[in-house]
């Protein structure tokens, strides 16, 4: 089990194919375009021209591209699956818990083992403390995985044996840092308008992060014990702010998408009676789909 292949070598599939190299493992690695392929130079990582060569050399097999579309373009080819059969394909492109369903029963239907990951980790923080990767499937499939993925994240978390498990994780984690990171953005354009370092924010931020993430966990206990009367911030006062950053913003003249959107979304919570709860009712505001 010290030889493993890595179809996909854009900015992640490099990150993997270099640290699994480091980590003493014989590597073989393949890209649709030879040319991004050429990139990985690094001692360990064999270049192959063909998917088919990639899968054969190695009884594991990580796929790390765009999508599922673009997996299932590859192993679309026949002759790829049955090479593949009696071999592991563990996952770690981003996708949807269905996508991770359906490429279970592919897998399976054609006696390929499968594990689903997801990463939590850019590619230069692969195989340092920050790292994370999540991973759902069968134990066995999670047990011929698990020395392999070790180098590549302080953290590998085998979630369970559904396979959408670790794309739920995934999924609900970005859809968190994507929207921190519009504020973020915004924020930026607040301390830029006033004349402040940007730099400076970055840093109140990482400072901050405590105070914010403990802020976060009483959100989420206020959902689970359904505590949204004994409200410490209500959604009224939060609308009201998010007023104030939309007029900010108006005043100095940035874009006032972000505020506006958040204004939009809290206010329509504050009409529909939630008013006076925990900010937390949100939650219950968005649950249904046209909320
Ligand atoms: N980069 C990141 O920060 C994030 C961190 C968390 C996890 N994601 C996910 O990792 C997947 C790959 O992301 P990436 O950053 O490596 O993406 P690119 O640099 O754009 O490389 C994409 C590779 O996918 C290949 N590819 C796309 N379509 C096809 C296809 N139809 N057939 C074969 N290969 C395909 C592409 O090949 P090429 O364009 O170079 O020929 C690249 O190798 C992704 O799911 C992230 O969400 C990364």
């Amino acid at each position: 089990m010290n030889k493993v292949t890595v179809i996909g070598l854009g900015a992640m599939g490099i990150a993997l194919a270099r640290r699994l190299a480091d980590a003493g493992l014989e590597v073989t690695a393949w890209n649709r375009t030879a040319a991004k392929a050429d990139l990985v130079n690094h001692q360990g990582v064999r270049l192959v021209s063909d998917a088919l060569n990639a899968v054969r050399d190695s009884p594991v097999i990580v796929v790390c591209v765009t999508n599922y579309d673009a997996s299932a373009a590859i192993f679309a080819d026949e002759r790829i699956a049955a090479a593949m059969k009696g071999k592991l394909l563990v996952q770690l492109s981003s996708g949807t818990p269905q996508d991770a369903r359906d490429s279970e029963a592919w897998s399976n239907a054609r006696g390929i083992a499968y594990l689903d990951g997801a990463i939590m980790a850019t590619p230069v923080q692969i195989g340092s403390a920050q790292a994370a990767i999540f991973v759902s499937g069968q134990d066995a499939a999670w047990l011929k995985a698990q020395a392999i993925l070790a180098p590549l994240a302080a953290t590998v978390n085998h979630v369970g044996a559904a396979p959408g498990l670790a794309a739920t994780i995934d999924l609900a984690i970005l859809s968190y840092l994507f929207s921190a990171l519009l504020g973020f953005y915004h924020g930026a354009n607040v301390y830029r308008a006033e004349g402040l370092p940007i730099a400076a924010f970055g840093a109140i931020i990482g400072q901050l992060g405590p105070t914010l993430t403990q802020m976060v966990e009483h959100e989420a206990r206020t959902i689970v014990d359904g505590s949204y009367d004994q409200a410490v911030s209500t959604v009224r006062i939060v609308a009201e702010t998010a007023e104030t950053l939309t007029r900010h913003a108006r005043q100095a003249g940035i874009n006032t998408e972000i505020p506006a959107f958040s204004a939009h979304i809290y206010n329509k919570a504050v009409a529909a009676g939630y008013g006076e709860q925990q900010v937390a009712a949100l939650f219950k505001h968005l649950q249904a789909e046209n909320s």
